[in-house]
Parts: C-alpha cells; structure tokens; sequence
C-alpha cells in the first residue's frame, strides 16, 4: 500500500485541537492562529502536498483535509468564544462593587472614625480641671453685639485698645455693631448681668468656646480658635486669689515639671492686669521657632475686674470684687502635646488624628 501525506491526519488533528485547548488567553490565540489554520500551518503545508496524489485519491484526500480544517476552526472558534466571555468575566469581577465588603466596612469603621477632635478633647479636660476646682461650666453666643464684646468691657469706641484684637465685622444692622468675638470675656459681661437679674452673685465660672480674629494662621495662631474664659465675682476677692487659681491650674492641667510665671500685661477691663506663660514645651524653654525663640508661650491673659466692668453691669464695687482669666485652649493643647506648629489642629491630616483618636 503505497503511503499518503495524510496518514497521520487523524493524529496531527488530535494534536492541534490538543494546542488550541491549552491557550489560555485570547491573546495567546490570536498569536497561535497563523500556525494554526494560516499560509504556513501545517494543513496549508499538507493542502499542497495534495498535487503528488493520484487523481482518484486527490478528491478523497481534499474532502478529508477540508473536514479536519474545519474542526480546527471550529474548534479555534470554540476557544475563543471561552476566552473572551473569561475575560469580560474577569474585568467585571475587578470593576464590581461588592456589597458584602460594604456591610463588613460598616462594621468596622466606627472603631476609626468619627472621635472628638483634640481641641474638643482639651476643651472637656479643662472643664474638668476647673470644675474640680468649683467652677461651674457656662456658655456665650459667637455673634456679639459691639457692646458686649467692647463697650461693656471697657473698651469704647475709638478706643486704642480695640487694635489689641483685629475684628471681623457682620453685615447686620449700623456698621460695625455686630461682630464675630473676638474673646471669650463678653460672656463675662452676660453672666454679670444674669447673677444681677437673678440676684445669684457669687460667680464662680468658666465659659468656653470658639473665637475669631483677622490673625494670619502661623505657628501659635490661628483665624478661628478657642479660648475658656474663667470669672469670679465674690466678695474680698484680691490678685492673690487669681495668682492661686492659676496656679493650681497649672499643675492639674500640665504637671509639676512645666514652669509658668504671671508677667504685667494690659487688658482695659482688668486692673492689674497679667499674662500668663508656659515654658515651650517644644524647645524646653532653649528657644525655637514655636516660641519666637523666647523659651515662653503665652496662654492667656488675665487680671482682677476693673471698677468700670461692674459698674457697666450694675454690680456694687464697694461689695464685690473679682477676677477674670482667659485662656487659649489651642495653645493649652498646643503645649501639652507638643504640638510646634498651630496650624496642625486644622489641617485634617489623617495621622495626625489618628494621633488623637
Ligand atoms: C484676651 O483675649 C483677653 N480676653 C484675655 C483676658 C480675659 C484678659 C480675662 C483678662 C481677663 P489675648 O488677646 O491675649 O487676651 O488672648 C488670650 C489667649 O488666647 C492668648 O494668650 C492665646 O492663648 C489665645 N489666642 C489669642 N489669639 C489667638 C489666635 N489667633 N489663635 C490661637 N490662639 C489665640
């Protein structure tokens, strides 16, 4: 029996629909397919072949080569209609939103997210302080009429003090009659009239909350910051009482090592009048761009009631007499956490609050 150029067909089909089973992306068929079915693959090569065969054998030989090709195609076919509903498969599961992971994020997240902020913290921690010390824990609006915020503190209009604070104004009512406060010490003035109204006097109190200024934001200040405001108002009140509360405040809040000292200071509504100091816990007192390189941070102001204060409040000064303090509550978390530049506290960089979470 002489031998045909198709005698292994059936095998070399096998082998090639082995190949095609074994390509696993639609790339590497796109590759493969010209050695598969193209010019140069092996059936084109045998289709050529056909011309050495006897003409009874040749139709034969064709039909059976046709046939083979055509299961390779179909095969080829086949594979890629797999590889590509694998690929648009796989892009979908990357692109898919998995509702699963959603529900499993809720509940972990509470564990980080969501946590009072450091001023906040500060603020309650020196609530603390000063209601362990007996002082009771007010509040006072943030718009501020001209005379609460000023005038009652004897600081009238025109006044060179008012350059002290650099205030934003409110489009509301004559010009310049309302403000954002620019201190706390207006509530003050509020409590003042409140004890007067209800007859309460004493006063032992201190009123924090938000503050605004036109200060260009850098190490030690900030536009929007936070002061607690502290007022007595009692009888045989003297400086020394003030000096006490201070510090006994310092201690409690910072600890024995930090080092504080009242220097003279000016206030219209306080005489005399103080501002209190902190050694710079950044440098150690050495000296360093936080503190201006003064080794001293100023944490408030301080001083005891001025006559013309409670006399704008129809307090008798003959009777009472007080003293009030006003502290920065950022600058206070400044210190205590060594914290060198100010801005910090606004600035939403997630590790540092995960500092103070
Ligand atoms: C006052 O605001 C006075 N009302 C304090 C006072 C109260 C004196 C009662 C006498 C009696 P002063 O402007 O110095 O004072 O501010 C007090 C503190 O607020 C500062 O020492 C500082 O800690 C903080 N502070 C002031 N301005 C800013 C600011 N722009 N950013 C951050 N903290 C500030």
């Amino acid at each position: 029996m002489t031998s045909s150029p198709l005698d292994n067909l059936a095998d070399q089909t096998a082998e090639l629909l082995a190949t095609i089973a074994e390509l696993a992306t639609i790339d590497q068929l796109r590759e493969a397919e010209p050695q598969l079915t193209g010019k140069r693959s092996l059936l084109s090569t045998l289709q050529k072949t056909l011309g050495v065969l006897a003409p009874e054998d040749r139709k034969d030989a064709g039909a059976r080569l046709q046939e083979a090709r055509r299961v390779v195609e179909s095969a080829l076919d086949g594979r890629r209609a797999v590889l590509a509903d694998e690929a648009r498969a796989d892009a979908l599961a990357g692109d898919r939103l998995d509702l699963g992971d959603v529900v499993v994020a809720n509940v972990v997240w509470p564990a980080s997210v969501g946590h009072p902020s450091l001023v906040a913290i500060t603020q309650r921690e020196l609530e603390d302080v000063f209601v362990a010390m007996g002082f009771r824990v007010s509040e006072g609006p943030e718009v501020e009429s001209d005379w609460y915020n000023f005038e009652a503190l004897n600081i009238p209009p025109a006044h060179p003090a008012r350059g002290m604070w650099d205030t934003f104004y409110v489009d509301l009512g004559e010009p310049e009659t309302v403000v954002l406060r620019t201190h706390t010490s207006p509530t003050q003035i509020h409590l003042m009239e409140e004890a007067v109204a209800n007859h309460s006097l004493p006063i032992h109190a201190v009123m924090p909350g938000r503050c605004y200024r036109r200060d260009t934001p850098d190490a030690r200040h900030l536009a929007t910051f936070h002061q607690i405001e502290g007022l007595v108002v009692d009888r045989g009140i003297s400086f020394a009482d003030l000096a006490g509360v201070i510090e006994t405040f310092t201690r409690a809040y910072f600890g024995p090592d930090i080092e504080s000292r009242l220097r003279p200071g000016y206030f219209p509504f306080t005489e005399p009048s103080a501002e209190f100091e902190v050694t710079c816990t950044i440098c150690r007192g050495e000296g360093c761009r936080t503190c201006s390189q003064t080794g001293w941070i100023e944490l408030g102001g301080c001083g005891v009631l001025d006559p013309a204060v409670l006399d704008a409040v129809g307090i008798d000064g003959d009777e009472w007499s007080g003293f009030a303090f006003g502290f920065g509550i950022d600058r206070c978390a400044q210190m205590r956490h060594q914290i060198a530049d100010m801005r910090a506290l606004i600035e939403n960089d997630s590790r540092f609050l995960a500092e103070f979470s």
